[in-house]
């Protein structure tokens, strides 16, 4: 496969397991990662690095036809906890890069687009249980706002203009190489660190706040996946449900306390309590199943298992 493959935000969470499955699949001299800033990681010293502004289209514009990419990742975005905080850079970067890659699209100048949404598109007066595909979205956070926006937009630009343009509504995200940062979801994956370094863990949502997350593995091959399916295949151009486990802090914990009988809990919610309270519990993700096949491995034991045996090393 001699696809020219760009990543944008290459450092990030999903970013960075994103570009060494790439680079794995497509090669390393196809793959050019990217990302606001240079940091001594893998993902800059393995393969092609470049330092890329997600808001400067004429940037991005130069890095596609220096390279002759042909199929974009749009990683960069600021996510629901760092969103409220800031909720006018958080519009203008998750709108403006989309529209960026979108428009690069329309004149031709790449093939294919992935641009990740969320379960943040939905909203308190979504169906929380089984959330299905099409349903109602009133999101109350700037983050939903923007994603469920650019899903529209995504819609829009491959009704109106051709574009192909693909995306998944990823759930919370657990991984054990980069962590995430910004997240709602994020105390899934500081409850493992916490777990192994000091025994305990103070939740910052309470402990019956059942959310929908992935283990990364499943949402890297989702990505990919969805990416490579033919085209007539993927029906929906806004985004996909996708599913993978779905628990409360008091499950994780349980689960954490299997490997490590010691482990505590306590739970001090702050304002992400209110996002989460917003979203989905599980999610409905039938859709993507039968249109392109999309199939989750990872169930919470065997997430546990990963995350605590990588962690530990
Ligand atoms: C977040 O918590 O903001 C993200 C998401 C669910 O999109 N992990």
């Amino acid at each position: 496969m001699n696809t020219k493959i760009l990543i944008i935000g290459a450092c990030g969470q999903i970013g960075t397991e994103l570009t060494q499955q790439l680079r794995k699949l497509y090669g390393t001299d196809n793959v050019i990662a990217s990302d606001i800033r240079k940091l001594n990681n893998d993902v800059v010293n393995d393969g092609i690095f470049e330092v890329l502004n997600a808001l400067d289209f004429n940037q991005i514009e130069h890095i596609v036809e220096k390279y002759q990419v042909e199929e974009v990742y749009l990683m960069a975005a600021l996510l629901s906890a760092t969103a409220e905080k800031n909720p006018a850079f958080a519009w203008d970067l998750n709108m403006n890069s989309l529209f960026h890659v979108l428009n690069l699209a329309k004149a031709g100048k790449i093939k294919k687009i992935f641009w990740p949404s969320s379960i943040a598109v939905f909203g308190p007066t979504t169906p929380r249980e089984n959330t299905p595909q099409f349903t109602i979205m009133e999101p109350t956070t700037v983050y939903g706002i923007s994603k469920q926006s650019g899903e529209r937009w995504c819609e829009y630009y491959h009704h109106i203009f051709g574009v192909d343009v693909r995306s998944v509504r990823y759930p919370g995200l657990i991984s054990w190489t980069t962590p995430p940062g910004g997240g709602t979801t994020d105390y899934a994956v500081d409850i493992y660190y916490k777990a192994l370094s000091d025994g305990k863990f103070e939740c910052f949502l309470s402990e019956e706040t059942r959310l929908p997350m992935m283990y990364m593995d499943d949402a890297i091959r989702a990505t990919i996946e969805i990416m490579q399916a033919p085209a007539e295949k993927i029906k929906i151009r806004s985004s996909y449900n996708l599913s993978g486990v779905s628990f409360t802090p008091k499950e994780i914990a349980e689960e954490i306390k299997k490997h490590i009988p010691d482990f505590t809990i306590s739970y001090k919610p702050d304002f992400r309590q209110k996002i989460a309270d917003s979203w989905p519990g599980s999610i409905d993700d039938s859709t993507a199943r039968t249109d392109w096949g999309w199939k989750h491995n990872f169930d919470m034991g065997l997430m546990t298992v990963e995350m605590l045996e990588n962690l530990k090393k």
